[in-house]
């Protein structure tokens, strides 16, 4: 199966949202943010901005007829800033006028009182003044207070992780048409067209089935779009229905940095225990988080965290508290990952630390404590098809592990001004929304008159492959060609009541779906046929292949009334989880992988190159393999970044520094590793997964940590004295910094 949208993206003939054609009379918006991130605001005057050519109106909170609020977990967002400000680029009005430069233009004319407040930027800080958005949560296995007191070697230390900006290619946007009778139609770059829905028809105060919401790809989401697409489209929905004509809105990339949230920074201390063997006995860990000035998502984020908190690991006993911070920055949201890798981090950070006081590698902490099945997750699961240990393994046998470690040593052995570090990263990712209610999809099959079939879904594709996924399910269900089928539009009149496109679960969930849809439709085709068989568009029986094609058997189910549409419904069985107990089964099932990473540290520059990453993963039965190794590429990459490279920095004030390509640097071709080396673990995968092809999204992104920890060897291998800090990204500056600190 090829990916159905290559052509296209490498042609350039692909339509993102500001592609799509747009209808005479359309107004351009653009929207006034807050200079400041927190204060009292006393005035918005409007006048110069209204008599500014081309503008047509501006819309603050006093012009929503329903409710001012966006908030998805907790009602505490404004859609637009009434008496108080929040955070820098907090939306308080937008302007409509005819073309999108006389809107911008205005936007400047817009004139602001606001009283400053002293910001809070820090979530210790947060939490020290009581700042937090929900109470703290506490996941606990075994007694970790007692197990301190028998363990051999006790470490305890600090993490901290930056944010990191989503940098879609494509920025956030939205088209709003009024339509008659109240209805107005939306196209969205958003992952979750039932949240546009709902929230505009909040705001807009009309029931949710006047708004459809219609998405045909995004430019890139990464969880940047799975709450934050909504503001920017229910702006335009409450514009067009106010003016009567089409609303566009795209914000532009600095717009869209400043005004927009990110991964969430986290600061972690921890507390290890070890015994003789290398085993952890026990495990403490307190993570703040910082959530920003609102809820959004990061309440379910902080869960993940929790859940992720001993990542390969079985630790017998385990104590993690996390709090949920509010600081004056935009409110933080999901990202890949969705608050696990945070949380990995610090267990890896723990087991970095306690392997340099030992005087060992990691991998030899890493490895003794590696999961195996019945093996009891903090948070009650029991641990099935453990394959981290499968990946472990083999990924030593397939890349001589011993014979690169020696490389390594030899290479800083023979070379003064650059060294060497290598390390290993074992990944565990619990695939489900870990809110058991999200967990389910429905899609919608057509099949047309002359065999040709159209298929919906509540998946959204944003460069994901899900489209093509879609297209293999149905065709292999069906049994025809790929050619036949036509991926629809995503669009909430179609398929409704859609959880987002998130949380790696999309394909399995919907697909399911898609899958049910198909079987019903031939189970029909089979039945009206008196016990045919298709394969490969032949009907066959009792084994033997007819004259019957395809088309002649559409035709004739037509021409004899047989009903040639469908719809399924699926909803991952087995899972729950019990918030008050902190206990359950909320993963379908988990995805596991080990990751050898290499680089090389200038050590006169602190600049770094990856030599290779070479892993074994995880795939299960790997239905679209190219689309699946896209995935690990590009999630391994971005998680690199994440650790390296990428700084989001806020000053004390609250305003973005890095707000702009220029100051805030992503992998390009040139810092991806030079060599990437992907081999399928080769077991078969969950019946949970969709054709047993185990979720791909997010899981690779964090093989990304190894490189920090690789950066961190080769920097002691040049600095013996280098007293570790756990602090990513390890940025050029942190590793000269680091090269010569105490030395
Ligand atoms: N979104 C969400 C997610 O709402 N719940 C989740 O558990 C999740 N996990 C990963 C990414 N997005
Ligand atoms: Mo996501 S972080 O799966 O939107």
């Amino acid at each position: 199966m090829r990916s159905i949208d290559a052509p296209n993206h490498v042609t350039g003939q692909s339509l993102y949202l500001d592609d799509l054609p747009i209808s005479e009379r359309t107004l351009h918006a653009a929207v006034v943010d807050s200079p400041v991130a927190r204060g009292k605001l006393t005035s918005v005057d409007l006048k110069a901005a209204k008599g500014a050519p081309g503008v047509i109106a501006i819309l603050t909170a006093g012009d929503i007829p329903g409710q001012n609020q966006i908030g998805g977990i907790i009602a505490d967002e404004p859609l637009f800033a009434e008496s108080e400000v929040h955070f820098c680029g907090q939306p308080i009005a937008i302007v409509l006028a005819e073309t999108e430069a006389e809107a911008r233009h205005a936007v400047k004319l817009v004139e602001l009182d606001i009283k400053p407040e002293q910001p809070v930027i820090d979530p210790r800080e947060a939490r020290a003044r009581g700042e937090l958005i929900i109470a703290p949560r506490t996941f606990a296995l075994g007694d970790t207070s007692s197990a301190f007191d028998t363990c051999k070697y006790i470490f305890e230390g600090r993490a901290d992780t930056g944010g990191q900006e989503h940098l879609y290619i494509e920025t956030q946007g939205a088209y709003a048409v009024p339509m008659e009778n109240g209805h107005l139609r939306i196209s969205s770059s958003t992952q979750g067209p039932t949240a546009v829905q709902r929230t505009a028809a909040k705001v807009l105060g009309i029931p949710m089935h006047l708004i459809e919401v219609d998405v045909t790809r995004l430019g890139g989401g990464f969880g940047g779009k799975e709450d934050q697409a909504t503001p920017w489209a229910v702006m335009a929905a409450l514009a067009a229905q106010h003016l009567k004509r089409p609303v566009k809105l795209v914000l532009h990339r600095m717009d869209d940095m400043r005004m927009t949230g990110k991964r969430h920074p986290y600061s972690s201390d921890f507390k290890i225990g070890i015994d003789e063997d290398f085993r952890i006995v026990a495990f403490e860990a307190e993570y703040y988080q910082n959530a920003g000035a609102a809820a959004d998502l990061s309440p379910a984020v902080l869960e993940r965290t929790l859940f992720h908190a001993t990542n390969s690991y079985y630790i017998p006993n385990f104590k993690g508290t996390a709090y949920c911070c509010r600081t004056n920055l935009p409110p933080n949201t999901a990202f890949r990952g969705f608050g696990g890798p945070q949380g990995m981090f610090v267990i890896e950070a723990a087991i970095a630390k306690a392997a340099i006081e030992l005087g060992v590698p990691a991998s030899k902490i890493q490895e003794a404590n590696l999961l195996r099945d019945n093996d009891e997750f903090p948070f009650g699961q029991i641990s099935r098809q453990t394959n981290g240990r499968r990946t472990w393994k083999l990924a030593e046998q397939r890349y001589d592990t011993a014979q690169l470690e020696l490389e390594v040593e030899s290479y800083n052995g023979e070379n003064a001004a650059s060294k060497k570090g290598f390390a290993r990263m074992p990944i565990c990712f619990g695939i489900s929304f870990t809110k058991t209610q999200m967990n389910h999809a429905r899609a919608l099959v057509h099949i047309y008159q002359d065999g040709s079939v159209g298929v919906s879904t509540g998946a959204v594709e944003m460069g994901q492959g899900v489209n093509t996924k879609m297209v293999a399910v149905a065709a292999e269900t069906l049994s025809i060609h790929p050619d036949r089928i036509k991926l629809e539009t995503t669009n909430t009149t179609r398929v409704a009541n859609t959880s987002p496109s998130a949380a790696s679960a999309t394909a399995d969930l919907n697909g399911k779906a898609l899958e049910k849809a198909c079987l019903a439709l031939k189970k029909r085709l089979h039945n009206e046929f008196k016990g045919i068989e298709i394969v490969n568009e032949i009907a066959y029986r009792n084994g033997r292949k007819t004259k019957l094609k395809w088309e002649e058997i559409i035709d004739t189910a037509f021409i004899n009334r047989v009903c040639l549409s469908e719809t399924a419904h699926y909803s991952t069985p087995a899972i729950n989880f019990d918030p008050r107990e902190e206990k359950g089964h909320p993963f379908a099932y988990h995805v596991f992988g080990t990751a050898l990473i290499s680089v090389t540290v200038d050590c006169i520059r602190g600049t770094y190159e990856f030599d290779y990453v070479k892993l074994v993963h995880d795939f299960g039965n790997s239905f679209c393999e190219q689309i699946d190794i896209g995935q690990i590429e590009g999630g391994l990459v971005q998680g690199l970044g994440w650790m390296t490279m990428e700084e989001v920095v806020y000053d004390e004030l609250g305003q973005l520094r890095s707000n702009a390509l220029s100051t805030y640097k992503i992998p390009d071709i040139y810092s991806a590793p030079k060599i990437v080396e992907i081999e399928p673990l080769g077991r078969e995968g969950s019946k949970l997964a969709i054709k047993k092809s185990k979720a791909v999204g997010e899981p690779p992104l964090m093989y990304g940590l190894g490189g920090f920890f690789a950066i961190q060897n080769a920097i002691r291998a040049f600095n013996p004295n280098y007293d570790a800090k756990f602090k990513a990204p390890m940025t050029p500056e942190r590793v000269l910094l680091s090269l010569y600190e105490n030395r």
